[in-house]
């Protein structure tokens, strides 16, 4: 009697495991932020919109929403300087990547640990993206405190060197520690 108990609980700990990760991380709830930027539009666009980062274990959480961008597929990356005084965005430099590596996907490798792809806007210009990424940290060689995150016009098409061809740059926001 005790072992088919014990079996039971066994049973239900696995199933309510598998319910729990098949409804998707969207019902993750949004965790305190260590660092945040908030993103200002470069010269002609409009577009806004903050980024939160968070360790959550070795990895980085990284959430952000974003508005007035055109439906689709924008660049998005983290990038080596904290600098958004040119009007173009172009002052915040290159991809950050303190381990000199080609550019890719977030999840791939070779990547720069800047690369975080893309963010994807609806049809109401509302971009969204909630992601798990290693490399950016908060301390050392890749921490990312006082560099910037860039919103681009084009999709990243994750292959393309230095950039994945993401063209111009719509919108920069300085890396700092949140609150
Ligand atoms: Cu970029
Ligand atoms: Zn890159």
């Amino acid at each position: 009697m005790y072992r088919k108990l014990l079996l039971l609980i066994a049973v239900l700990f696995i199933v309510s495991g598998l319910i729990v990760s098949c409804s998707g991380e969207a019902y993750q709830p949004i965790p305190k932020a260590d660092a945040v930027a908030v993103l200002m539009p470069t010269a002609g666009n409009t577009i806004s919109g903050s980024v939160i980062f968070a360790k959550t274990g070795q990895v980085m959480r990284v959430i952000a929403e974003v508005s007035n961008l055109s439906p689709g597929s924008h660049g998005f990356h983290i990038h080596a300087f904290g600098d958004c005084r040119a009007s173009d965005g172009s002052s915040a430099g290159g991809h950050f990547n303190p381990d000199n590596s080609s550019h890719g996907a977030p999840n791939a490798d070779p990547r720069h640990v800047g690369d975080l792809g893309n963010i994807v806007a609806d049809e109401s210009g509302a971009g969204k993206l909630d992601i798990l990424v290693a490399g950016p940290d908060l301390k050392g060689t890749n921490s990312i405190i006082g560099r910037s995150v860039i919103v681009h016009a084009d999709p990243d098409d994750m292959k393309t060197q230095p950039t994945g061809k993401a063209g111009a740059r719509l919108a920069c926001g300085v890396i700092g520690i949140a609150r």
